[in-house]
């Protein structure tokens, strides 16, 4: 292993979680059903299903998650004894707004918010906020097609001011929507699409609907960055954007410009909320397939006056792509024009393990545009063994990690980029998002519970447990 470098003092170390992943307690506290909340757990390669609302009898991972909403004082014990600076969790919609389009919020859901993060602040850690992450109302799924209404725009609105009045003094970072891009990968027969609740119809175009969607969230983001400043100035809102940077597969200038594309492409949604404005080729785009979309000039407006102060960002992996034989727009297509870099390793589920990419990443954000970032999660999603002496040697993990932080240093030092802090994701073992098991596990702490939700609920230190102490003790030089 080698040597870190020291962080600028103040550097946000933490962990980061999403409520619908860890809570629990789905009908406690008068809180209503989430799309979280109606999704089947999905298992060995056979993916998770939105259902068409709970059936009577039926119980599905999200509904336990590890137990947090009951354990959190104890687990918030645990997360101090670590030495985390921050915890970056969601608020689920649902806990405020049953249904998401009442008036009034339910004050049991806001109190246990309020309850949580005192704990956190007794033990100087600040909460780090996302309002959507994954997890928005069912009722506006059935009641309004969920992101593909304009509706939508006055809702999330709503909610996020009642949010930011009540924590204003508790909470000073923010972020809108969980990893916006990622609808980008959005495609039939997909049910329904989680992130934003769209059902397609036979009818629909899945990306013209899907661009629409993202429009309303960019509003509604813009609207939610403005409102977040006049409640008070010194809260900070960002945008939340999945980073995989796409390589060309070969240095053939076809296979260059697909690369290129497929960035932009997936990108573009950073550059509407950091810069305030469309990029030119995704207005030509949208003219060359013939999409009529909602946008006024009210709402182009707003996007360019509600531009996010900082880039919290997920990074797990690059991806790579090569162009068709023939092809002359590059137009990306998430679904079909991956494929493999041979030259990384790969983790049980696939995803390819590449640090550098991580420095990559962030140069390339930074270059384009101009804002501090936050990496929101970055993580190693393994099966881990549970010795009989509840010990658990997650050296994979540690390297991971290792050559992650080291990777993001350089950038600090190297690169001059400006970064905030640095969350690993699910440092608290929850269950995935994408497969809804236990068993993929992310975890610096053990929860004792299998992907059917028996266990003890435990919590058990993992050797990387030990090891990110030490590296938040040395502010990242001792790694
Ligand atoms: C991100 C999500 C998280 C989280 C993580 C790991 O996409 O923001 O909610 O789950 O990925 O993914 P998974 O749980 O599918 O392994």
């Amino acid at each position: 292993m080698s040597e870190g470098i020291e962080m600028p003092k103040d550097f946000l170390w933490g962990g980061a979680v999403a409520a619908h992943q860890l809570e629990g307690g789905w009908q406690e506290g008068k809180k209503g059903v989430s799309i979280a909340d109606v999704m089947t757990a999905g298992s060995n390669g056979v993916a998770r299903k939105v259902t068409d609302g709970v059936k009577d009898g039926e119980i599905y991972p999200n509904h336990w998650g590890n137990d947090f909403y009951h354990m959190y004082p104890e687990d918030i014990k645990l997360f101090a004894e670590m030495g985390l600076k921050c915890f970056r969790t969601s608020i689920a919609w649902t806990r405020i707004f049953p249904n998401g389009d009442e008036e009034e919020p339910n004050e049991a859901g806001l109190k246990f918010y309020d309850d949580m993060f005192d704990k956190c602040l007794k033990y100087n850690i600040q909460p780090v906020i996302t309002l959507s992450h994954f997890e928005i109302p069912y009722h506006l799924v059935k009641e309004y097609g969920g992101w593909r209404n304009r509706k939508m725009i006055d809702f999330f609105d709503h909610f996020a001011e009642v949010c930011f009045r009540r924590y204003k003094d508790k909470v000073k970072y923010w972020m809108t929507f969980n990893e916006i891009n990622n609808q980008i990968d959005f495609r039939d027969p997909h049910p329904l699409l989680q992130d934003s609740g769209l059902e397609m119809t036979d009818e629909d175009n899945w990306e013209e609907v899907m661009l629409q969607a993202a429009h309303y969230e960019f509003v509604a983001s813009a609207k939610a960055v403005q409102l977040a400043h006049k409640i008070n100035p010194e809260m900070q809102v960002g945008s939340m954007i999945a980073m995989c940077p796409v390589y060309p597969l070969t240095s053939k200038p076809q296979d260059i410009m697909k690369a290129e594309r497929a960035m932009q492409y997936r990108y573009f949604y950073g550059d509407v909320q950091a810069l305030g404005f469309y990029p030119e080729w995704m207005e030509k785009y949208r003219d060359r397939k013939g999409y009529d979309l909602d946008i006024t000039n009210a709402d182009l407006a707003t996007i360019k006056a509600g531009t996010v102060d900082y880039v919290g960002f997920s990074y797990y992996m690059s991806f790579t792509t090569k162009a068709h034989d023939g092809e002359t727009h590059f137009d990306f297509d998430e679904h079909n024009d991956l494929v493999s870099n041979p030259t990384v390793p790969k983790t049980d589920w696939g995803w390819q393990i590449d640090s550098v990419g991580l420095r990559y990443g962030m140069n390339w954000m930074t270059t384009r545009w101009h804002k501090p970032l936050f990496i929101v999660e970055n993580g190693f999603g393994a099966h881990d063994k549970l010795e009989a002496d509840k010990t658990i040697h997650d050296d994979y993990r540690i390297s991971y990690f290792h050559d992650h932080i080291l990777e993001m240093e350089k950038a600090v030092k190297e690169d001059g980029i400006d970064l905030i802090g640095y969350t690993p994701w699910g440092f608290i073992d929850l269950i995935s998002a994408s497969t809804g098991e236990m068993k993929k596990r992310y975890g610096m702490i053990y929860v004792d519970q299998d992907d059917e939700g028996n266990g003890s609920k435990n919590r058990y230190k993992k050797d990387s447990f030990y090891w990110f102490k030490k590296v938040i003790e040395s502010n990242g030089k001792d790694l």
